[in-house]
């Protein structure tokens, strides 16, 4: 028998063969005759920040009528920590209008995703958000992603760090290819590939995407451990003592192969603060070199983790960084704090923290987002920073404005803080349909009428003000973090949903599949069920995952079967 050598996945040749991510990217947007781009071309734009799809709303009727599907791209950018200046706010709402459909989109990344962009306009839309000093490279594709921490603009030494740290790492990080100036900006070749490297990535890149975020045990807002590396600061008062470095989480699955799972990252050492960085490139390195290029759906970092163990992941970032490491220091309960609201930042100044549903910014109804948001940025021009939860928060207000501006907000029938159910506040929803190519069910478009579903019954169990983390995805991907929170709630096919339960509220523990195709009609049946039972059972402050891990799973699923008995979604 002969060993068999796996080939590598098509994306490893088309990055190889892409001079440093030139491909045909340039050659095919200034085609004219077709409004799509080729597969080869469609692997290397994520690179630059964007996706290349069709809208899926009309694709069905297009094909019945004997039409091309209509297609589109999305653009993302990367935007470390969630910062932009009020000028930038501004040139991304009138871009929106002028290149997309009209809605800036808060990711669970911390920055601004648009849609529904067509091929002519792409040049010159990325080519305007360049122009605004923000960028879109490497806010997709296989190399370290926007990198996250806590939004919260506190003036202290702590968030000073931190903060330093973000953008050290995002700048390190930051591919070294002249293709973006070239593609986008300059729109020539300004220096030959042939002489080009990339120090840290290679020719080949990642084998997956790479996602960093760093969080302290007191606000992991940002859900760490679901990221590729997790960098946790440990402080004594204000003073930096050192990080523990903890690899391997990941969230995105298939249903139904079990081969493929969700994974908070392991803590694995614990490093100096001059060491921090070297240490990152070693694990970004140790990933470059052992995910598997073989096979995408099994490429992340945490398959290494899982797959190799602890001790030769160790000793293997080891070698990479050229030292011995430390164990990783015991790390206490994390917490969320709440963003939203206003809070004084240290320095005198105040933020508010506004809820934006889905981080979608558009005017809805009687909620004019969009025209409030611009009047008040426009009128107070502050700092603004976008959140891993998907909302906005208005930075550097003086005291002396902050009733002005609540009038400004009110004036456009626009939510806050004290308009809202928790549940409201806590549920994350995906994009999903109709832009996401990967969708089998809608989250974002549903997420409203679901919300105000369950804040009736859990207002009925006398539950409403609980701290309850949902989060809800098209599909098992993961996107809006669904497998760490309370309650996850999955696409599995069109209208139908897999449920999980039993997370924690502060992100570090995985939730349980308990149900694989319940339909989207039957959610209010099914957390009626839900509630009930918790409100009967919980102890005093316990959140909802915390009372079904303490519980157990099975007893849900009994309370359901005697319940929903006969109910189809059950078997
Ligand atoms: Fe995601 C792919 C949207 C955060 C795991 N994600 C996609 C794509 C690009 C669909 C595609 O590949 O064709 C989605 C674009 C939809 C659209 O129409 O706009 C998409 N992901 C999003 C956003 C916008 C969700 C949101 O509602 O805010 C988030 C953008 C983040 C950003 O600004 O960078 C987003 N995606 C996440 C997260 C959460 C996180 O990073 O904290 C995850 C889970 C963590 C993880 O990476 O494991 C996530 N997205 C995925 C995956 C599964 C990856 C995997 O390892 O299996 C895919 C599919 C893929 O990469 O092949 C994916
Ligand atoms: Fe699309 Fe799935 Fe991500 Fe939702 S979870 S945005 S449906 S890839």
């Amino acid at each position: 028998m002969t060993d068999t050598v796996k080939k590598p996945s098509h994306a490893e040749e088309i990055k190889l063969a892409s001079r440093y991510l030139r491909g045909d990217v340039s050659k095919e947007l200034d085609d004219t005759s077709n409004d799509y781009v080729s597969d080869d071309v469609y692997e290397l734009l994520k690179f630059h920040g964007s996706y290349f799809g069709y809208d899926r709303d009309t694709a069905t009727e297009r094909k019945k009528a004997g039409l091309e599907k209509h297609h589109e791209f999305m653009v993302r950018l990367r935007m470390p920590g969630g910062q932009l200046t009020a000028k930038q706010y501004l040139i991304m709402d009138d871009l929106c209008d002028q290149f997309a459909n009209g809605t800036l989109r808060i990711t669970t990344r911390e920055t601004f995703q648009f849609h529904c962009i067509v091929k002519k306009n792409m040049k010159p839309f990325i080519k305007a958000i360049n122009e605004a000093l923000l960028s879109t490279l490497s806010a997709c594709g296989d190399v370290v992603r926007n990198i996250l921490w806590t939004s919260a603009p506190i003036k202290d030494a702590k968030h000073k760090i931190i903060e330093d740290l973000g953008y050290a790492l995002a700048k390190h990080f930051a591919p070294q290819t002249h293709a973006y100036h070239e593609i986008w900006i300059d729109g020539e070749n300004i220096v030959d590939p042939e002489t080009e490297e990339e120090p840290i990535y290679g020719t080949l890149y990642l084998p997956r995407k790479f996602k960093i975020a760093i969080a302290e045990p007191l606000d992991n807002s940002v859900d760490a451990m679901t990221n590729d590396l997790a960098i946790i600061p440990f402080f004594n008062g204000q003073t930096l003592e050192g990080y523990n470095v903890c690899l391997g989480g990941g969230l995105g699955i298939t249903h139904n192969k079990p081969d493929t799972y969700p994974r908070l990252a392991t803590p694995i050492a614990y490093v100096k603060p001059e060491d921090i960085v070297s240490v990152s490139e070693a694990v970004v390195k140790l990933q470059r070199d052992n995910g598997d290029r073989t096979n995408r759906k099994h490429a992340r970092l945490k398959y290494v983790v899982e797959e190799n163990g602890i001790e030769w992941t160790r000793k293997t970032l080891e070698s990479y960084f050229g030292k011995p490491l430390q164990d990783p220091r015991p790390m206490g309960k994390f917490d969320i704090p709440d963003h939203l609201g206003w809070h004084e930042q240290g320095d005198g100044k105040w933020w508010l923290g506004v809820p934006i549903s889905s981080g979608r910014i558009l005017d809805r109804d009687d909620e004019r987002i969009r025209t409030g948001l611009r009047k008040v940025i426009q009128t107070y021009r502050m700092d603004l920073r976008l959140t891993a939860d998907q909302n906005i928060l208005l930075c550097n207000i003086d005291a002396a404005d902050k009733a002005d501006i609540i009038a400004l907000f009110k004036e456009h029938g626009i939510k806050l803080r004290e308009d809202i159910s928790a549940v409201y506040r806590d549920f994350l929803a995906c994009v999903a349909l109709p832009t996401c190519g990967k969708a089998l069910a809608e989250a974002e478009r549903v997420k409203l009428p679901l919300v105000a579903d369950l804040e009736k019954i859990m207002e009925k169990h006398g539950v409403l003000q609980e701290k309850i983390a949902v989060r809800m995805t098209g599909c098992p991907n993961g996107c809006a973090r669904p497998y760490v929170g309370d309650i996850g709630i999955v696409g599995r096919t069109p209208d139908h949903y897999a449920i999980y339960i039993g997370g924690d509220f502060e992100g570090t523990r995985l939730n349980t599949k308990i149900l694989d195709r319940v339909p989207f009609s039957e959610l209010p049946r099914m957390f009626d069920v839900f509630f009930a039972d918790y409100a009967q059972g919980k102890l005093s402050g316990e959140g909802y995952g915390d009372y079904v891990h303490r519980v157990g799973t099975d007893h849900v699923v009994t309370q359901l079967q005697s319940q929903c008995a006969g109910a189809v979604w059950l078997k």
